[in-house]
């Protein structure tokens, strides 16, 4: 294969991918084939187009994060990498519309950048390494700057290596004006899949830990579905030893931004005793819709209201769809009842939300009439028994997909795997059926899905499985503007 044609180089791969993902290389056919080319790598491809700057208006509102390895405490690994020593990171809050300054210091041994989930930010800022800025070197700082809007549940987490399955993620919270719902209280509920050892990437596994292997028949012993040895599923950093505890008074509606931070879990979440109002799909505005229970994969948000009419103690279950391990669990606490109380756990069956019953409120301009531009992609195990491809490519050893700047941009995935993948796509919101969002899980199995979107904020836009082990073996793509 010719450099050119792929529009990467290999020096310039290694560092999209980090560390962890030479090793992946070295194994990958195709690639070993490729001749170290001149630099013709992503950010140095010479197109005409500018990204738009970063507001210039001074901050509204400062932040500082610091990454580094988790101080000794007693529950946290020292292969642990945490901002500001907390699991998850401290919540970022904002008032919509505010410019948001957030100053990182990176004090890990390795080199590091943080990225906006979901926030459609000027390209230079949206904090993925050797696409759209310079990794942040172990002893530097950078000056992240953004406005906050739209208003919205995301998160923001670190986009180099394995980094972000040490535990470098927190709850990004851009306040409403005026939202559509009405509620008295809300809660933020950060979900992960918690790995006390340095994460390995799938290439460098024995196979030997899988908890979610791809089932029977020809890929069986499918090795692209490594997961790696969790010891287990928190929310807000806790184990269901140690659950949090979400305190509600009597007739309160109570707005929960559920968020999945998680590397390679997808999550059942359900309450006791409750049933949820979905209220925000990704962060955007949904009608508001009734569910006993919903999934999200890695990268999703959902908001639910729960409606405080049931006084107890409440466990809120958030189970791992695949894999085996014990799930997260939270404690619903009425304020009118005694405290210290086993909490009730959810009864199973009901009603789970679907894609379909999400109808957002308000629509992207510009993608209702015939898209300029159309890209049909399969998502794929590579024939090598560890990588992911994107129709037959294995990033960075693929193509970039170059669209202009106003085009109305459609793209279907078709999933010839059993596994779901988390698609997400940075620095654009798109339409899926009838929601806006910024993740889609594209279900395995030949799952098919369709996303709209509108090219509106130049730049080299990272689309990827938000599976971080899939990302790693190389589902991922860029999307150029030309
Ligand atoms: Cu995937």
């Amino acid at each position: 294969m010719d450099d050119d044609l792929h529009g990467i180089s290999r020096r310039r791969a290694l560092q999209v991918l980090g560390g962890a993902g030479v090793a992946a290389l070295a194994g990958c056919t195709s690639l070993a084939e490729s001749v170290p080319g001149d630099d013709s790598g992503l950010t140095g491809d010479p197109t005409d187009v500018t990204p738009r700057a970063p507001p210039s208006d001074p901050a509204d509102e400062t932040f500082t994060l610091t990454a580094a390895p988790g101080a000794d405490a007693s529950e946290v690994s020292r292969s642990t990498w945490l901002y500001d020593d907390t699991l998850p990171g401290p919540e970022i809050r904002a008032s919509e519309g505010d410019v948001v300054g957030v100053s990182l210091t990176n004090e890990l041994p390795d080199e590091t950048s943080v990225h906006w989930h979901g926030l459609p930010v000027a390209n230079g800022m949206d904090g993925v390494p050797n696409l759209t800025q310079d990794p942040v070197e172990s002893g530097d700082s950078f000056e992240y700057r953004f406005r906050a809007d739209p208003p919205g549940t995301y998160f923001y987490h670190s986009h180099a290596g394995l980094q972000l399955d040490r535990g470098l993620a927190g709850p990004l919270v851009v306040e409403e004006d005026e939202p559509h719902v009405d509620y008295d209280d809300e809660y933020v509920i950060v979900l992960d899949d918690y790995l006390p050892d340095a994460p390995r990437s799938p290439s460098e596994s024995d196979g030997t830990s899988g908890g979610g292997m791809g089932g029977g028949g020809p890929m069986g012993r499918m090795m692209n579905d490594y997961r790696p040895p969790y010891a287990g599923m928190t929310m807000n950093g806790r184990g269901p030893s140690n659950a949090p505890r979400f305190e509600v008074s009597d007739g309160d509606r109570v707005r929960l931004r559920f968020v999945n931070a998680a590397s390679a879990t997808t999550f059942r979440v359900r309450a006791g005793g409750h049933a949820f109002e979905i209220s925000h799909a990704d962060g955007r505005p949904v009608e508001p819709v009734s569910a006993d229970s919903f999934t999200f994969g890695p990268g999703e948000r959902y908001d639910a209201i729960v409606t405080a009419n049931n006084p107890g103690t409440w466990a809120i279950d958030a189970t791992p769809v695949r894999g085996s391990e014990p799930g997260a669990r939270g404690v619903l606490q009425y304020a009118s009842t005694s405290d210290g109380r086993a909490p009730t756990a959810p009864e199973t069956g009901g009603r789970t939300l679907q894609y379909g019953d999400l109808w957002s409120i308000g629509s992207i301009d510009g993608i209702d009439g015939t898209p300029d531009r159309t890209f049909d992609l399969t998502l794929s195990p590579g024939g090598d028994g560890y990588s992911w491809a994107i129709s037959g490519q294995v990033f960075p050893d693929a193509d970039p997909l170059d669209i202009r700047e106003g085009d109305h941009v459609r793209i279907h995935m078709r999933n010839q795997s059993p596994v779901p993948h988390p698609m997400h796509l940075h620095g654009h919101f798109f339409s899926v059926g009838n929601a806006i969002k910024d993740t889609v899980v594209v279900p395995g199995h030949m799952g098919g899905t369709t996303i709209d979107f509108k090219a509106d904020n130049r730049g080299n836009w990272f689309f990827h499985c938000h599976n971080l082990y899939h990302l790693e073996a190389g589902m991922a793509r860029v999307i150029r503007y030309v």
